[in-house]
Formats: structure tokens, sequence, C-alpha cells
């Protein structure tokens, strides 16, 4: 019997949702960072195996206080995304302290009526004896189709997950070719690089307000790819700190966000990065929606 369906991962920011989805899948599609939102869209990626095909929907943190028109279209993703599950992945951090954030979660996953695997991640960071004492704390929040504890970052138990979710998903069809990895395309994987290269590189609040849009993409020859993106910042004095001294900060950006775009397309990238400044974007519905964060396309 072939089984098939959608697994959300949902969770706080920074539980390591993406980190999960990549490793599932065996591939860097979604980026990551140790900042908190990250993600700010709903990424699908696919996983085929003999026994089924597990669809992956990567989503945002769920905020609290969403605080800018940007924060409540991440947490509309997120709760949206949460109507195509047929199992519901909520990733969770290794410990037994469960916060307001985390009650909130719980309620909204509880209303929505769907299996729910409790993740707990990052397990390579706590001690081995601390693990039951986690379980027993976070099997009072709800009714738990299973707890699986794994660590994304490095593999572990992960094979162990993916025979929970396939036991959860209901016998269906293979809905996508077996090659296919994501919907994301490599325009909107190559602007994901930008920003994730800006949100290691940038300190403090600049990061955050950082949108990047690719201006033209072009396949130059089969070896060559050209590439304008510009890097949307709040304020001008952001737009000096991304830029940097003499342009490092800029440069150590591009080399980087180059370095993978190459990897990812098989060809050289010849990569031109602009910094530009919009006042207060994450507050404005146009702006929003002409950095790729449409809702209407929800
Ligand atoms: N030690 C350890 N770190 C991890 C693990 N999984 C993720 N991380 C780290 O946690 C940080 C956040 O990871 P992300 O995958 O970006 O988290 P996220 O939940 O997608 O975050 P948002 O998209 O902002 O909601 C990164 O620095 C990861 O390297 C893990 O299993 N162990
Ligand atoms: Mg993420």
């Amino acid at each position: 019997m072939f089984k098939s369906g959608y697994a959300v991962i949902v969770g706080r920011p920074n539980v390591g949702k993406s980190t999960l989805m990549n490793h599932l899948i065996g591939q860097k599609i979604a980026i990551t960072s140790r900042r908190a939102q990250t993600t700010r869209n709903r990424i699908e990626t696919v996983l085929t195996t003999d026994e089924g095909q597990i669809i992956f929907l990567d989503t945002p943190g769920m905020l609290r206080k969403t605080g800018n028109k940007l924060g409540e279209y991440l947490m509309d993703v997120s709760v949206g995304t949460l109507k195509d599950a047929d199992v519901v992945l909520w990733l969770v951090e290794p410990s037994d302290y469960i916060g307001a954030g985390d009650r909130q979660i719980a309620e909204r996953l509880i209303s929505t009526g769907k299996p729910v695997i409790l993740v707990v991640n990052k397990t390579d960071t706590v001690d081995k004896s601390k693990i039951a004492g986690i379980i027993t704390a976070w099997s009072k929040v709800m009714d738990f189709s299973d707890i699986v504890c794994v660590s994304a970052l490095r593999s572990v138990n992960l094979d162990e997950l993916i025979r929970e979710i396939l036991e959860l998903l209901p016998e269906g069809p293979k809905y996508y070719d077996e090659e296919v990895v994501t919907d994301q395309t490599m325009r909107q994987i190559a602007s994901e690089i930008i920003r994730e290269k800006a949100l290691r590189a940038l300190n403090e609040e600049v990061p955050h307000g950082i949108a990047v849009v690719i201006d033209s993409f072009k396949e130059r020859s089969e070896t060559l790819t050209a590439i304008e993106a510009s890097i949307i910042c709040e304020r001008a004095g952001h737009k000096a700190i991304v830029i940097g001294k003499g342009g490092a900060m800029l440069k150590k950006i591009g080399t980087e966000a180059r370095r993978d775009i190459e990897e990812m397309l098989g060809t050289k990238v010849f990569l031109q990065l602009f910094v530009k400044v919009r006042k207060n974007w994450r507050d404005s519905e146009n702006d929003l929606k002409n950095f790729g964060y449409d809702r209407k396309k929800l």
C-alpha cells in the first residue's frame, strides 16, 4: 500500500524547522540561521520512498505577538498552511519548560483535530538523562500521535520520524515525479540564499528588516548565469551597515551567496548586488507584496 500526503512542520521561531526539513530530504532548500524569523514563506519539499511520498511544508515560526504587517503575514502563512496538513510535526526545544508561546500553539493544533507528532529537536545539546523528564512534561500538553526525539542538525533519529509520518499518512497516489524536490524556483532559492548570507553576516536589528528581490536572472550561456539582486533595508543607517566599510560587508555577503548559488545551479554566477532603502516596508501592504510576501497568494 502506497501512502502519501502533507506533513506540515510548525513551532516557535528558531527551533530548527527548516534545518529539519533540509535534513529529512537530504538537500538544502530552506535557508536557516540562528536568528528568529528566518523563514518567511511556506516552502514545499518532497521525499519519495518505496513506501510513500511525504510532502513537507516548512513554515515561519509561530509568534505570540506579531509586531508589524510582516509579522501578521508570517502568522497567516503558518496558520493557513496547517489546513493542508495530513500530519503535523510540532517542533520544540529540548526542555521541560513549556512557555506561553507553546501553549498557544497547542491550542491551535488541538482545534485543527489533526494528528500531531511532537518532535523534540536539538537533543545533541542536552544530557541523555534529561530526555525522559522532557517527554513526561510535554506528553501532558496535548494528545500526541507520537513523540520523537531528534537532532535535525546531526540527522539523528530521522528515519524513525519518517517511519512514524508514513504510518499516519493515508493511502494515496504519487503526487509528484520522483525527481521533484521542491516547489521553489531557482530564482526564489537564489534570493533566499542572499538573504541567508545577509542574516548570518549582520548584527542586531538590521537582519529582520531585510528583504531581497531578484531584479534580473539570465542564463548567459550553459556555464554562466548573470544575476542582479537588491537588498532592501528599512533605514539609511542600515544601508550603510549592509554596505560596510569600503563595501566590505556587501562583498562578503555577495561572495558567500555566489558560492552557494553556483553550487545549486552548476554554473558560474556573475552576481551583482544593490542596496536600497524602503522606509518601514514591513508595515506596507504594497511593499510586502512587491518583495514576495503577498497575502492574496495565501
Ligand atoms: N545544536 C543544534 N542546533 C540546531 C538543530 N537544529 C537546528 N539547529 C540550529 O538552530 C538554529 C535555527 O535553525 P532554523 O532551522 O533556521 O530554525 P527555524 O525553526 O526554521 O527558524 P524560523 O524559520 O526563524 O522559524 C540554527 O542555528 C540551526 O543550526 C539541532 O538539532 N541541534
Ligand atoms: Mg525556518
